[in-house]
């Protein structure tokens, strides 16, 4: 046994070979177990010799066995450690840190230009009546304008108040009126807006605008046509022509687009501006009497302006972006190209 028991130590090479050969020598139903049982058949002077031989080879054998079970388990630690080392020599990974949303740097890239032009930043709801919405801002039950704005209607209490998602800023015109009211105003609203239309390269069911509202007593035409112009050479480039052309707003009595030169062409004409040469850039005009008077302003005494523009549209003209709808469809490779 003790012959045998040595040599199948010598073939141990792991801990579970170990573990195998205690079960089959030095455990409680291994070879050395049953052969300590035969000590009752030896003539009883032979018996303490015995006794005395067994007991060696077994020791023998525990002490092998633990000097052998301690240089594998240092063997396996320091096999473990190698394989889960960390190489120091490699380059580091670079943490992913979010950014703002390519709409927020828009808006308050806009902001920031009307700040500094000495405009405050109002913020007015998203919820809106639609006396709000409509009736004040000079469209009546059932004129024709209002088709100019699909509308999302919220469910509400009052059968007498319809209540619809805001189609754009311009009812904060009438809440900043009526709270800053007989002040002189020069704000801005910044905020998103809602429209019941097919979603389209141009055009999304949500989207930013960023209305504007100067009311004093001298206020002209002129200074409507400066605050833009600086607006848009801030936000655009210093030279960017800007060019007003007639249009029509309920609200607003003259009305006006502006558009500015495209500078991806350089005014030539191209994808962007449809060969025009001309990229438009918001809505405007002299904000219209029966508006003031609804803001608690008398028409004899001020008078104003009052502009909207959509940061989204800008942004897609800025970088040359081809569809509206990469905006919020959350899509990590556009936005991430906004650093
Ligand atoms: C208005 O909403 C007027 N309230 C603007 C205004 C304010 C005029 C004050 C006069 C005085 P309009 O519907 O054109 O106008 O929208 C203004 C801007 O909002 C557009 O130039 C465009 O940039 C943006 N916009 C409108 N509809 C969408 C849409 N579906 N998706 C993305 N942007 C839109």
């Amino acid at each position: 046994i003790e012959k045998e028991a040595k040599a199948a130590l010598a073939n141990v090479q792991s801990l579970d070979d170990l573990a195998a050969w205690r079960t089959q020598w030095t455990g409680k139903k291994g070879s050395l177990a049953q052969a300590s049982q035969s000590i009752g058949k030896l003539d009883p002077k032979d018996r303490p010799a015995f006794g005395q031989r067994f007991g060696a080879i077994k020791q023998a054998l525990s002490e092998q066995e633990a000097t052998l079970e301690s240089r594998l388990q240092s063997a396996a630690l320091h096999q473990e450690l190698e394989e889960d080392a960390v190489d120091i020599s490699l380059p580091g990974r670079a943490a992913n840190i979010g950014r703002l949303h390519p709409s927020t740097q828009s808006l308050r890239r806009i902001q920031h230009i009307f700040a500094e032009m000495g405009f405050q930043v109002w913020e007015s709801r998203e919820v809106e009546s639609d006396e709000y919405n409509f009736e004040l801002l000079n469209m009546p039950a059932h004129h024709p304008a209002r088709d100019m704005w699909d509308t999302f209607y919220v469910q509400s209490d009052d059968p007498q108040q319809k209540v619809v998602l805001r189609t754009h800023t311009s009812p904060g015109q009438i809440h900043v009126m009526r709270t800053l009211n007989p002040e002189p105003i020069r704000v801005i609203l910044p905020g998103k807006c809602y429209r019941y239309e097919p979603v389209s390269a141009r055009s999304e069911m949500m989207f930013h605008q960023v209305e504007g509202l100067v009311i004093g007593r001298n206020i002209t035409m002129a200074d409507l046509k400066g605050t833009l112009a600086n607006f848009a050479r801030r936000m655009f480039k210093d030279d960017v022509k800007v060019r007003y052309r007639p249009s029509y707003f309920p609200f607003t009595e003259p009305s006006v687009e502006v558009d500015i030169e495209c500078f991806i062409c350089g005014g030539e004409g191209c994808r962007i501006c449809k060969k025009s040469g001309w990229l438009e850039i918001l809505g405007a005009g002299m904000v219209h009497p029966t508006v003031l008077r609804n803001g608690g302003y008398d028409p004899a005494e001020w008078s104003g302006f009052a502009f909207g523009m959509g940061p989204e549209r800008q942004t897609m003209l800025r970088y040359d972006i081809d569809d509206i709808r990469w905006f919020f469809s959350n899509d990590g490779r556009f936005l991430e190209q906004f650093g």
